[in-house]
Formats: structure tokens, sequence, C-alpha cells
């Protein structure tokens, strides 16, 4: 059985967890307290960062961008990633507008503040600066989505791909801790009910972090 070492409130290892469900592949989940840097983690992936998959045969692979590219080519059912060159670009160019951009301008300062640093304990008291700035910044993100749904059904083209689950990862964590202004962007929202509905969606939304709860539309599809 292959195992994934990640985080609930980890958006790279929601991705994993998202693509590992879109192709019904089985796996044993631990949750690594990746602040601890423990030494048997460390040396699964140097970075000491969490998601890290462990295949059946031992291989260890680590980075999400990595791990989901390397699932959709040896699983291939269903496709995550387009046929054609221009249509991959497409999709790489919006994972790295969600896993860096996004994650560093909202993700980092909301979930990162709120949640993680008071997990860490040792990281200190939330910035408020910091705070402020990711609230600013989600509205020109969910606005981006809206758009792009708007005009092509999914974000990177007509199909799922993994733009929309690198986008939903990301969301999905803020929507942990209810921190998305859904009402002022309703496309935005029709996008993310979507996605939410997928069956490979379910896992995450059951999600639920000791001394951590959810918000009741957390799991809720008609939110
Ligand atoms: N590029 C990596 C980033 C992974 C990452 O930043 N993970 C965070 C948790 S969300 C982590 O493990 N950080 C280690 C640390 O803060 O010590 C990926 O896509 O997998």
């Amino acid at each position: 059985m292959r195992t994934l070492y990640h985080h609930p409130l980890c958006p790279f290892s929601r991705k994993v967890r998202l693509v590992l469900a879109e192709k019904k592949l089985e796996f044993e989940g631990h949750v690594e307290r990746y602040w601890e840097r423990r030494d048997d983690f460390a040396a699964l992936n140097p970075a000491a960062e969490v998601p890290v998959l462990v295949e059946e045969g031992g291989t260890a692979l680590a980075d999400s961008a990595a791990i989901c590219e390397y699932l959709d080519e040896v699983h291939r059912e269903p496709p995550l990633m387009p046929a054609e060159p221009h249509g991959r670009a497409e999709v790489r160019r919006l994972v790295g507008w969600f896993d860096g951009k996004f994650h560093r301008e909202v993700t980092a300062n909301l979930v990162g503040e709120k949640v993680i640093k008071r997990l860490t304990t040792s990281h200190g008291e939330p910035d408020s600066r910091a705070i402020r700035a990711g609230f600013a910044a989600i509205h020109q993100h969910l606005e981006y989505i809206g758009w792009l749904a708007e005009r092509r059904t999914w974000l990177a083209g007509a199909q799922y791909s993994l733009a929309d689950v690198a986008a939903a990862a990301q969301i999905s964590c803020i929507d942990y801790i209810g921190d998305v202004p859904w009402d002022r962007h309703p496309n935005a929202k029709d996008w993310y009910a979507r996605v939410k509905s997928r069956p490979a969606f379910r896992p995450l939304l059951a999600d639920h972090l000791p001394g951590v709860p959810p918000p009741r539309h957390y799991a809720d599809l008609d939110f």
C-alpha cells in the first residue's frame, strides 16, 4: 500500500489527496507534524516538507507538482493534463499561480498566520498586518477564478485539470477557517460548488483537525 505523508491544512498535501482520489488510488494517510522536523521524515524528503508519497516498492516522491504529474502519467484515468502541449503549458502556468502567488499572498497570510502559527506555538503570535494583506489579496484571486471559469468551464479549459485541483486545494484550506468571502464572488462560488460536488472531494470535506473545527458550511455542498 502506498503511504502519503501529509497535513490536513497543507494545500500542497490536499492537491495530492485530490489526485489520488480522482484516480481511485488507495493510500494510507500519515499526518506529519512537519514543523517537528523528524529525522525519519527528512530522510524521505531532504526539504522536510509535506507532501511525500511513498510508493508500494518504497520509492519516495516529493513536491506536490512532481507527484501530481507523476500520478497523472502513470495512472491515466481520468486524465488531469490536456493531451496537447499548449494546454499542458496553460495548466502548469495556473498550477504555478496557485502554488506560488496565491499561496504566498493569501493562504500563508490567512491559514499560516491564524492556524499554523498556533499549532506550531514556537512561531509566535499572528501578524495582523499579514492577515489584512491576505484579506485584501483574496478578492482579485477570486475574481480571476470566476473570470476563467465563466469563459472556459474549468480553469484551464473545457476539462477539469490539475489547475482546478491546485486552486481548490488552496481555497479549501481557507474555507476550512471560514475566510472565503463567497457572497462577493458568485462566479468563483459556482466553480467551487462544482469542484466540491466531485466524489474525489469528499475526503477533504470530512477533515476535522483537533482543536480547529471547520465552520458548518465547510462540508455543505449547497453553501
Ligand atoms: N513546493 C512544495 C511546497 C510544500 C510545502 O511548502 N509544504 C509545507 C506545508 S504546507 C511544509 O512542509 N513546510 C515545511 C516547514 O515549514 O518546515 C510542494 O508543492 O510540495
